[in-house]
């Protein structure tokens, strides 16, 4: 192929997947008319993507659906079933499929078996589900799925190139199935799991494939396995997967490497990949440099040169592009094709479908079909010359000079505002003095108890949005029928006796939109869905211009909530790295620069909360982890600016406003300075699945401030027993000064019911009094 893309968005320009799985899960269609319609986007997919330019007859067409998840699909591949989830072991000695209903079942649970865990897909905001590989667990070749669709593909005239994970990113993914021994690690399956692809390619070139792509992004990242080790698993998967004839008895294999460099300090990836028998390499070369010098290795390979940015949105300046193409053709690989640098999993569909946006920004973006023309163009231009397709390397060229000069980009007092800021802008009070005049004003027990912020956003909640959304319900009556919700949610902390309150958030769809609805430089897409995990969707706001706040955000809904009680409510903001990774951001400046402007915005959020008598503000940064760079020489500078942008937004709170943040997911150990760093008084942490280990971790990194370590999992309705909730109380306040401990869930509420919400709230402050009167006996 000539121009490729990486991988396209599978969930269909009207969601049309997100409707057709949710309608099977609830009973309301057949797995027939599920399959049908999967069948009927797939080919709509394949044909649009020859349509914007793509070659029908050479698999430059990618293969890339999934009914949930990518990952999944190859624990499916390979029948890879956990135990626990009673899989008849005859079906699998006979190495039948899996049916949709069980596939389902692993990514959703059922009844009380939960699914496989969920989580973040390199940096991206993708949810993958983690694979759990023992010594026992079956794996054989069990699906051919990949081989159908690429029939049914190729009976419509189109030759595709089927997309799978990698083996080696697979298994590095995986985690060790319970009950493993401690010295076992999933990569030791690795010969039965290239087995298992050994037959996939065998059947794939009996289809008629010439080409499949295994992606190995593992290999762009500092992981926690030795370089060693996973340099032999890719000799010895690629020298299995490579052995037999290449047509006969497999297609050519194309290593796709997304997400960043192959060529990293622990080790030299491309060097390692070029040594191996594969047909081709593709470089991501948006995130990763162009190899300094040329490989004698890629003599014989096709290098697929990422170019065209899959992972953000705007258009490209094609002859700069050009340019770098002509330098790629200059590192001695066999041939050159153009392609993205990533699937276009992470961007919309079209630009075309936003028919309210403006058009001087709509002139500068670019969703995935535009994305897939300007590959087209690309591989035209490195064929025929600059001349044959010099009028679309003008428009671009033009496109970009557009955006960069459009007003709004830059807009003088914000830039004055962030080059007159000094280190004195990002330091607060010590924090035994923060900590002794919040105590007096606050007058809170020993182990206060709260929430993370949001409530059950429940169906009338829900409704009342949509019907606001259709200008069927007046700005006013919406406004009241929110304010009713903040009441109704505030009487119920008040009466189940929680000491710090929260208004409850009925009022925010998305956290993130929420905040860009409300601030200068960002817009809103009408039709920007972007998968998030199975059917469920983001719509990322476009970052596109300098930041500043018009008018406070927030202020009314807590002022509200804090006039119906004595005790103290707390204000909710979104911090500035989480707006960032949760939006398409702009690509003219260092990420730290415009972090540091919705920082500046949070920071007058947050005087004018104070204004209003709000005296404990908290300000989330639930994807500090996320954008955690791959490569461990990148780390400092991002914790760095990360740390910078959430002391800007919050130290220019008095001493006696209490700031608290709170951060999702468990892996933290990466990130545990940067949590002393930021020097929030208070610091929620989801905890209750490891059992608080969290806590003396936070201590050890030199954390010496208020924690509240989640003492019960929101993301599973089970309600935990008072019992429970107390023992994790006790060991809490067991690691560290009890004085420092709060007692809260592990995350917000908003994807929970009442009725689990409720009692598990009551139990939590039941067990909370218990351990008070332990400690005071
Ligand atoms: N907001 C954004 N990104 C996120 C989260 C978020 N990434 C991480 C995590 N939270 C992902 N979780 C979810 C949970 C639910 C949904 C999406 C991501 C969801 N989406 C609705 C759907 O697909 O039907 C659409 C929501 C809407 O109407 O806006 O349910 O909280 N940015
Ligand atoms: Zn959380």
């Amino acid at each position: 192929p000539s121009g490729t893309v990486l991988g396209y968005p599978r969930i269909g320009r009207r969601r049309e997947l997100k409707r057709a799985l949710e309608a099977f899960w609830a009973g309301r269609t057949t797995v027939e008319e599920l399959e049908a319609t999967a069948r009927d986007l797939r080919l709509a997919t394949a044909r649009r993507l020859v349509e914007l330019g793509l070659d029908a007859g050479s698999g430059a067409v990618p293969g890339s659906f999934s009914f949930y998840d990518q990952v999944l699909d190859v624990v499916a591949l390979l029948g890879a079933v956990p135990s626990r989830f009673g899989r008849d072991a005859g079906d699998h000695a006979r190495g039948s499929r899996l049916t949709l209903e069980e596939y389902f079942t692993l990514a959703r649970g059922s009844g009380e078996d939960s699914p496989l865990e969920m989580t973040k897909w390199f940096d991206t905001n993708y949810h993958y589900l983690v694979p759990e590989i023992g010594p026992g667990t079956p794996v054989r070749f069990s699906d051919d799925r990949v081989v159908q669709e690429f029939a049914e593909a190729r009976d419509a005239g189109i030759v595709t190139r089927p997309v799978l994970v990698g083996p080696v990113t697979f298994l590095l993914l995986s985690k060790a199935a319970d009950g493993a021994a401690p010295d076992f690690s999933p990569l030791d399956r690795l010969p039965e799991v290239v087995a298992a692809y050994g037959e996939l390619l065998a059947r794939l070139a009996a289809a008629g494939a010439p080409w499949v792509q295994l992606d190995e992004p593992a290999l762009v990242t500092d992981g926690h396995v030795p370089f060693g080790e996973v340099a032999d698993a890719v000799r010895s998967a690629y020298g299995t997967l490579t052995a037999p004839a290449v047509g006969s008895g497999r297609p050519a294999v194309l290593v796709a490497a997304p997400y960043g460099g192959l060529q990293g300090e622990r080790g030299d990836a491309l060097a390692l990949l070029a040594g191996t028998g594969v047909e081709g390499v593709a470089l991501d070369l948006v995130r990763g440099a162009l190899p300094a010098a040329p490989l004698p290795d890629l003599a014989s390979k096709l290098v697929v040169a990422g170019v065209i940015d899959g992972h953000n949105v705007w258009r490209a300046d094609l002859a700069e592009r050009l340019s770098l193409l002509e330098r790629v053709s200059e590192l001695g690989a066999g041939a050159v094709a153009v392609g993205t640098s990533t699937s276009l999993l992470h961007v919309p569909h079209d630009v075309d479908d936003e028919t309210r946006l403006d058009p001087a920004l709509a002139g500068g973006l670019a969703f995935a079909d535009q994305k897939v023309r300007e590959v087209a163009v690309l591989a035209r231009g490195l064929a025929g010359g600059r001349a044959a397709v010099a009028d679309d390397l003008a428009a671009s060229v033009a496109a970009v000079a557009a955006r960069r000069a459009a007003a709004g980009v830059a807009v003088p007092a914000v830039r004055e505002r962030l080059a007159a800021l000094t280190g004195a802008d990002l330091d607060r009070a010590p924090y035994a003095e923060r900590a002794a005049v919040q105590r007096e004003r606050l007058g809170l027990p020993v182990l206060p108890t709260t929430t993370i912020g949001s409530f059950p956003q429940t169906a009338e909640i829900r409704a009342a949005r949509a019907a606001h959304a259709r200008g069927e319900l007046s700005d006013a009556d919406y406004a009241a029928a929110m304010r009713a919700e903040v009441a109704h949610v505030v009487a119920l902390q008040e009466e189940l006796g929680l000491d710090v309150l929260v208004h409850g958030e009925p009022e925010r769809n998305d956290m993130v939109q929420y905040f860009a609805e409300r601030l200068d430089g960002f817009v809103a897409t009408q039709h920007g869905w972007v998968q998030s995990y199975g059917s469920r969707c983001v719509r990322p706001p476009v970052l596109w211009g300098d930041v500043s706040r018009p008018a406070p955000m927030t202020v009314e809904w807590s002022e509200y909530a804090a006039s119906l009680t004595a005790k103290p409510v707390k204000g909710m903001l979104t911090g500035p790295v989480t707006i960032l990774a949760w939006s398409f951001v702009r690509d003219d400046q260092p990420l730290a620069d415009t972090a540091a402007q919705v920082a500046l915005a949070l920071r007058d959020e947050v005087a004018d909360l104070e204004q209003a008598g709000i005296g404990v503000v908290q300000v989330d940064e639930p994807a500090l982890r996320e954008l955690l760079p791959l490569r461990e020489a990148d780390r400092p500078a991002y914790l760095d600016w990360s740390v910078r942008s959430f002391r800007l937004a919050t130290a220019g709170a008095a001493t006696a406003t209490q700031v608290h943040t709170h951060l999702c997911y468990s892996e933290f150990g990466d990130v545990i300075g940067a949590i002393d760093g930021l020097d929030a008084d208070v610091t929620s942490i989801e905890a209750a699945r490891s059992r608080m280990e969290v806590v003396p971790e936070l201590a050890k990194a030199g954390y010496d401030r208020g924690v509240g370590p989640g003492v019960y999992d929101i993301h599973s309705p089970r309600v935990p027993s008072v019992d429970e909730v107390a023992e994790l109380v006790a060991l809490a306040a067991g690691a560290i000064d009890p004085r420092l401990v709060w007692v809260n869930p592990d995350c917000g509420l908003k994807t929970r019911r009442y009725e689990e919400t409720t009692p598990a709230l009551r139990h939590l402050v039941e067990a909370t009094r218990r351990v008070r009167e332990q400690l005071a006996g």
